[in-house]
């Protein structure tokens, strides 16, 4: 299934989710799944003279085998793992050093706005946050000191399309040489793929879709450069934000049924976007595969799919947002994403809570804005769930 009909998904994904990084000639015990390897250090035999591994936060065999999984899935040369989303941002921005410039895009993950504003704005490196969906206002915001472009796309919560390539062609005309990052949690390594549409990095919370299963925190970056790929090298040991060996199991485990999990959040979140567009007790929803969003075409012409991501505003306010919320049986009222479980939330208190309350209004992320999350239950109880809770939030019509 795919947001154009007429297009397939990328070739081979399936089969190189479950094979890449995962040969069992690579064992002695010829181990069709990956051991998890706990060892923290290796014997040498002599002094730097290794069999490839000296230390595990340099290099581990489970991690190896997921990082090369991850490259492959996003059709790059180079996967790097980080102990979490915001750990692979923080190794990802220490490419830069005092004095360099980010343009963001203005809509995100608050945990990313917040490490852009707090973290490495302390350390000398500012960033403009910008509406890249005009690409005119991307192109204004370069200055010679900007080094990197981050992206997200669809963006949390609002759910906006960046066209990747068009700011990839503004980043390369640029005096300075700008790295182009795309934060392609919303959508998987299944239904978009950065790096193929030019850009230098792509970067994941593997916490959400790509292990799909709510019991791991962790991160990834994929280059195909070889002369980036050194550098992340040289920073992931150098900083050190790795993930445990076994969570790298589980992550890898995860991504051998991304493919046949993505299909089932893309036709529950369709549904389910279509029947708030329908409702009466909804204002607005926020969907990439609704006709409706303004940047539908460009959704159909980037991705390969929609995730089970879909905002709303509620009619109402807080009140009814909060009886919304409270009233779902199905879904649960938590923050994160893209596990098997329908989850929901309220961006404006919970996940965008550390935006700045002006930035938050300018964006429209107002308390009567709702996230949901659409996981892979059955369609008919998900449906009727957000009905009858709807129809207590909002109970006057
Ligand atoms: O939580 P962590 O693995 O550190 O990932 C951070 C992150 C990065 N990028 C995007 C697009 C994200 O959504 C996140 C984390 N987001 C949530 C926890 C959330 O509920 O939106």
């Amino acid at each position: 299934m795919a947001a154009d009909d007429s297009k397939s998904t990328f070739p081979h994904f399936a089969t190189e989710a479950i094979h890449v990084g995962q040969e069992p000639e690579q064992w002695k015990s010829m181990a069709v799944i990956p051991p998890i390897s706990n060892a923290t250090t290796y014997k040498q035999f002599a002094p730097n003279e290794h069999a490839g591994f000296e230390y595990s936060r340099s290099g581990n065999p489970t991690r190896n085998c997921l990082e090369k999984c991850i490259a492959a899935l996003e059709g790059g040369k180079h996967g790097f793992c980080f102990s979490s989303g915001l750990a692979a941002t923080n190794t990802i921005t220490s490419l830069l050093t005092a004095g360099d410039h980010i343009i963001s895009m203005d809509d995100l993950y608050g945990g990313t706005n917040r490490y852009f504003r707090k973290c490495a704005g302390k350390l000398g490196i500012e960033t403009s946050f910008v509406d890249c969906t005009n690409i005119d206002s991307v192109q204004k915001a370069v200055t010679p000191k900007t080094k990197m472009i981050w992206l997200e796309t669809p963006t949390n919560p609002t759910m906006k399309l960046v066209d990747i390539a068009a700011v990839v062609k503004v980043a390369r005309a640029a005096e300075s040489k700008i790295i182009v990052v795309v934060d392609n949690t919303f959508m998987s390594s299944y239904f978009q793929r950065p790096l193929e549409l030019g850009a230098d990095m792509s970067m994941h919370s593997l916490s959400k879709y790509m292990n799909g299963h709510s019991d791991v925190i962790m991160g990834a970056a994929v280059v195909s450069d070889d002369e980036l790929a050194n550098k992340m090298r040289f920073l992931q040991n150098a900083i050190g934000s790795v993930p445990s060996p076994f969570d790298c199991y589980l992550v890898n485990r995860g991504l051998k049924t991304l493919h046949v999990r993505m299909k089932e959040h893309m036709k529950n979140g369709l549904a389910v976007a279509k029947f708030l567009e329908a409702s009466p007790r909804v204002v607005k929803v926020n969907h990439p595969g609704l006709p409706s969003h303004p940047q539908f075409d460009l959704g159909k012409r980037q991705m390969k799919g929609y995730s089970g991501m879909v905002t709303f505003f509620i009619k109402g306010g807080l009140e009814q947002s909060r009886t919304f919320l409270q009233s779902l049986k199905i879904f649960t009222l938590a923050e994160s994403l893209g596990g098997f479980e329908s989850l929901c939330e309220l961006p404006s208190l919970q996940t965008h809570a550390s935006v700045p309350p002006e930035q938050r209004v300018e964006l429209g992320i107002s308390d009567s804005l709702i996230r949901l999350s659409v996981g892979i239950e059955d369609l008919e109880d998900i449906i009727a769930d957000i009905d009858q809770a709807l129809k207590i939030a909002v109970s006057k019509m």
